[in-house]
């Protein structure tokens, strides 16, 4: 039998994906999934061949200078990278995977799901009912958005955008997007691109962010975009909340320049800004996106393939 590579996996994974990995590697998983810190994990990566993070992990120039000459190979466990210096892995001649495509759809259901929760007003309804406040039907109890006839402004048309743009045609909005290059016609299935997030803001009556976080994207919702956004507009965030400008999107929604958002992600998360808990107009998510069972394993079989065909001698799938 040949020897098996050491690697170092800094989360607690879905059993399909541990099985795999404890059969196919030496694999030291992270028993409890508490986070650790940077020095812990370091000196967990000693004397191993690679590395499977998640987005917990931060990859900074600083870190790649000491990661142990062991390690070759690095997959996070995220399609967006943005937690790592990629250009200084790779000058340390070291390979970095990701995970795009798997997490497409189970990220553009909970799209949906935040702006269908906004758009509803599915929190105060929630809590209405389940404190036992709801003293019945009215005819102008919580009226919320329609959605069939609507603009939706796509943020990034990614996988992911594309996705969101499939679904939002079914629930009869018209979609528009803005994204670094205009898609072919094909893939654009009769969306309208817009050069400039601007433009794209001023015909959002929602508007759904699927793009990276980048040095261009972020801070992009500000407060300039949201004042160029139609009155009563809802905001979508399943990005990275880094790409709101949180300041500004919570005045927004407190003077009701925004009618509501959804948000998956939080600048900073778990610990976001306190005042989004006190808003009745935000329906609020725990970075679900990727939260399924088929995506989640998928996920980590796609560490996996890259870390197989690395060891290999093979293109990784997936290397950034
Ligand atoms: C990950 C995500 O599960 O893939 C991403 O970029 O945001 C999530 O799906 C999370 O970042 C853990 O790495």
């Amino acid at each position: 039998m040949s020897e098996r590579h050491r690697l170092l996996i800094t989360r607690r994974m879905p059993d399909a994906v541990t099985r795999r990995a404890q059969s196919d590697y030496d694999a030291v998983i992270n028993p409890d999934d508490r986070i650790m810190p940077e020095a812990e994990w370091l000196a967990a990566a000693e004397g191993k061949d690679a590395l499977m993070i998640a987005s917990s992990e931060k990859i900074t120039s600083d870190v790649v200078d000491r990661l142990p000459g062991s390690v070759r190979m690095i997959a996070t466990y995220s399609v967006g990278y943005e937690h790592i210096d990629v250009a200084a892995v790779k000058a340390s001649g070291r390979i970095v995977t990701n995970t795009p495509d798997v997490l497409n759809e189970a990220v553009a259901d909970i799209a949906m799901l935040c702006l269908l929760g906004a758009a509803r007003r599915s929190y105060e309804g929630q809590t209405l009912v389940r404190n036992g406040a709801w003293v019945g039907w009215h005819a102008t109890m919580l009226l919320g958005k329609d959605l069939t006839g609507a603009r939706l402004g796509i943020l990034g048309m990614g996988g992911i955008g594309r996705a969101v743009a499939r679904r939002a045609r079914g629930f009869g909005l018209e979609i528009h997007y803005h994204n670094r290059s205009r898609l072919p016609e094909d893939q654009e299935e009769g969306a309208t691109f817009h050069e400039s997030a601007e433009s794209l803001a001023s015909v959002s009556d929602f508007l759904s962010i699927s793009c990276p976080s980048t040095e261009e994207t972020r801070g992009m919702i500000n407060d300039d975009l949201i004042a160029r956004m139609p009155p009563d507009a809802v905001l979508v965030n399943t990005a990275r909340g880094d790409i709101v400008d949180d300041d500004a999107v919570i005045a927004a929604l407190t003077s009701s320049r925004l009618f509501a958002a959804g948000l998956d992600v939080f600048r900073g998360e778990p610990a976001l800004d306190a005042r989004y808990r006190d808003l009745p107009n935000v329906f609020l998510l725990p970075h679900l996106g990727s939260a399924t069972v088929n995506t989640r394993n998928a996920m980590g079989f796609c560490c996996l393939d890259n870390l197989d065909a690395f060891f290999a001698g093979k293109p990784c799938p997936t290397a950034l």
